[in-house]
């Protein structure tokens, strides 16, 4: 794959490293994108359903659409992508770098595959939470019995994700916008880079200097100076292979 050796010399050579990622990291662990051909989207609006309003209106609608896609979260695995990045950050933190992922995916697979320094800028679906009081729950494996699902002070169960109109948490997005402010290399992994505050991360970057890199199956909006086109689960591996020769993804 042309392109690739620039991007690991970089990366050998970083002294700090953010790969941001979106729906397409999961789409080899059979987790739909939101606007691929397929994307949970395509059936439903995003702003009929991934909204507060939308969830005032029809709770019940809400929270099965989301439980569903719990359920098929938890039954996912993580792929070769998500076990590369994981190897990534070993390799950077073990040369004396700094790592950071940044995730806009909600599905947990990430932490499953071994990342440790992650953050979620949109929250995660396998944990919930009381849409009046806050109070947060895991539910277990299982599909909630109805919906809309009563919450233990009153409201009813909602995620704990952020929806269209809500803001991130702060903490989350200060560490997200301070890692892209300071690194040298910031790889862009399986987003279409369209959703904001997550997609100006990118700029942040490139305007602090980094080298930017996409790896996507198509190029998108994203202003970057390197592209590798291809599966996520098949260039990452071969990106971290190609920077440490000895690296060994688990998995
Ligand atoms: C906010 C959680 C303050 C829930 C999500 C500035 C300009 C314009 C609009 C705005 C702006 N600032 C704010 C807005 C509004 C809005 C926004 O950005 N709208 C967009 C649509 C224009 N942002 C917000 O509302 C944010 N909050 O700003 O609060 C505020 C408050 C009040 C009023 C104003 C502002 C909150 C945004 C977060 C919403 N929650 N998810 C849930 O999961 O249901 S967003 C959700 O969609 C995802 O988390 C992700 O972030 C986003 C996009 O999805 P992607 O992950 O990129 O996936 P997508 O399907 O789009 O693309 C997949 C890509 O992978 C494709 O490129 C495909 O080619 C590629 N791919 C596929 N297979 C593979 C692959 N790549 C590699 N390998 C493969 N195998």
């Amino acid at each position: 794959m042309n392109g690739i050796e620039p991007v690991a010399a970089a990366l050998r050579r970083a002294r700090g490293v953010v790969v941001l990622t979106g729906a397409g990291v999961s789409v080899e662990s059979g987790l739909r994108s939101f606007r691929g051909r397929d994307g949970w989207w395509r059936g439903h609006d995003p702003a009929r359903l991934a909204t507060p309003e939308a969830f005032e209106a029809d709770p019940a609608l809400v929270s099965e659409w989301y439980d569903t896609r719990r359920l098929a979260a938890l039954a996912a695995a993580p792929n070769p992508a998500h076990e590369a990045i994981a190897e990534l950050e070993r390799q950077v933190v073990v040369a004396g770098g700094r790592f950071q992922l940044v995730t806009q995916n909600v599905d947990g697979l990430h932490q499953r595959a071994g990342s440790e320094r992650l953050v979620e800028l949109h929250g995660n679906l396998t944990v919930w939470r009381d849409h009046r009081s806050g109070r947060r729950v895991t539910p277990g494996p299982a599909a909630f019995e109805a919906y809309p699902v009563p919450g233990p002070d009153g409201g009813w169960l909602r995620p704990d994700v952020v929806w269209f109109g809500e803001f991130l948490p702060p903490a989350a997005l200060a560490a997200a916008a301070a890692a892209a402010a300071s690194c040298d290399v910031m790889l862009v992994v399986g987003t279409s880079a369209v959703v904001f505050p997550a997609a100006s991360l990118v700029v942040e970057a490139a305007a602090a200097g980094a080298v930017t890199v996409e790896v996507n199956v198509e190029a998108t909006p994203a202003a970057v100076g390197h592209r590798l086109i291809g599966a996520a689960g098949e260039v990452l591996p071969r990106l971290v292979r190609a920077s440490w020769p000895s690296a060994r993804p688990r998995g």
